[in-house]
């Protein structure tokens, strides 16, 4: 009989309706386990030469950041998406194209140069969400945005070109790939059982305890199920909200509360401020009611081994299926086993 712990084996991710190839034997060989120490430098509060930090000057000529205390929020000087690109399509049998319209924001999660999320206080978090929430609003009130994508590139691994602590905004007139996917899943589960796929999925998660990292009142991080990604986490409201505008203010405070739990146990695990994409998924800004989605932010975090063994998505990954080794399951009892309090607090 088949041993997911144990076994190769493939998981069905309901979401983008794709494959995971589980290989939990490999994780056997020998594990050295060792955390690299903490080499990083402590960076200055304020950086004169950095163009996210207050009263600074941009890369671009002539813009200059406002003198904040908490938040900024501006237009992405090298945006890739414009508001004027001109209307456009091309359907010239297998050469298809179409013209996109967009705006692209980026948001400073705080003045101060040094922080990154799990080190700022929940009530400094509640403002980047307060942020999320009004821009979700704003720009999709927009009749040419119908999408908007919040997300956070952390760490030089991830690209992410500056440590001042910041996420980006680009919101667009489609629907990007990962979310077409999402969407259709969420809708034909919908239409099929008249419940929200994720909102029966955390039920289901909440019930089995088995991959759950860390909880408060209303929210949830996991390991889910699919997880490609050795840390890939999930953060999820525990009642079915469609986008960040809806939550209440509670729910905005334990959201705050969550990510930084979540990121704090994440620089834990290698005593390193630990890199990763994360975004959040909504319902569409297309006018219409979305009743079968279910907000959700999604960690997807490369290293594997250390602060210096990356898991890359090359060779079968490129060419075939997404693969992992450490099962869902043992990342999750990793994470939820360390401590709540920063490694650099201790
Ligand atoms: P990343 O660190 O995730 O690359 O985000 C930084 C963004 O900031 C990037 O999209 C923008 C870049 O275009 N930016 C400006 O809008 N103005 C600047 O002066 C520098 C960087
Ligand atoms: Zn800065």
């Amino acid at each position: 009989m088949i041993d997911y712990t144990e076994h190769p084996h493939k998981r069905f991710n309901p979401l983008t309706k794709e494959w995971v190839l589980v290989s939990p034997h490999r994780a056997k060989r020998p594990w050295q386990g060792q955390t690299e120490k903490n080499t990083e430098e402590q960076l200055p509060s304020y950086d004169p030469k950095c163009y996210l930090c207050p009263g600074n000057e941009r890369a671009t000529g002539g813009n200059v950041n406002d003198k904040y205390t908490d938040t900024f929020v501006f237009t992405n000087d090298y945006s890739a998406l414009l508001q004027d690109t001109p209307e456009g399509e091309l359907n010239d049998g297998l050469f298809v194209a179409k013209a996109e319209r967009g705006m692209a924001r980026v948001i400073c999660f705080s003045p101060d140069h040094s922080l990154t999320i799990p080190e700022m206080s929940v009530d400094a978090i509640r403002k980047v969400v307060d942020v999320w929430a009004n821009e979700y609003t704003e720009l999709g009130k927009k009749d040419f945005i119908n999408h908007v994508q919040i997300f956070e590139n952390k760490g030089a691994v991830m690209g992410c070109s500056n440590p001042h602590p910041h996420g980006q905004i680009w919101s667009q007139s489609s629907l990007p790939n990962e979310v077409q996917k999402e969407q259709n899943s969420q809708k034909e589960y919908y239409d099929k059982n008249g419940t929200q796929l994720l909102s029966d999925y955390v039920k289901a998660e909440l019930d089995k305890q088995e991959r759950i990292v860390v909880e408060n009142d209303t929210f949830v991080a996991l390991v889910p199920f699919w997880a490609i990604w050795p840390f890939e986490t999930m953060i999820l409201p525990k009642r079915a909200v469609q986008s960040v505008k809806d939550l209440t203010d509670a729910e905005k405070t334990d959201f705050a509360d969550i990510y930084k739990k979540l990121t704090t146990k994440y620089d834990n695990l290698f005593e390193v401020s630990f890199p990763y994409s994360a975004g959040i998924h909504q319902a569409p800004t297309d006018g219409q009611n979305h009743p079968e989605w279910y907000m959700h932010m999604h960690f997807y975090p490369p290293l594997l081994r250390s602060a210096t063994v990356k898991k890359f998505m090359v060779g079968y990954e490129m060419m075939a299926n997404a693969q992992r080794d450490i099962t869902a399951e043992q990342s999750a009892a990793r994470l939820r086993d360390l401590p709540l309090v920063h490694y650099k607090q201790k």
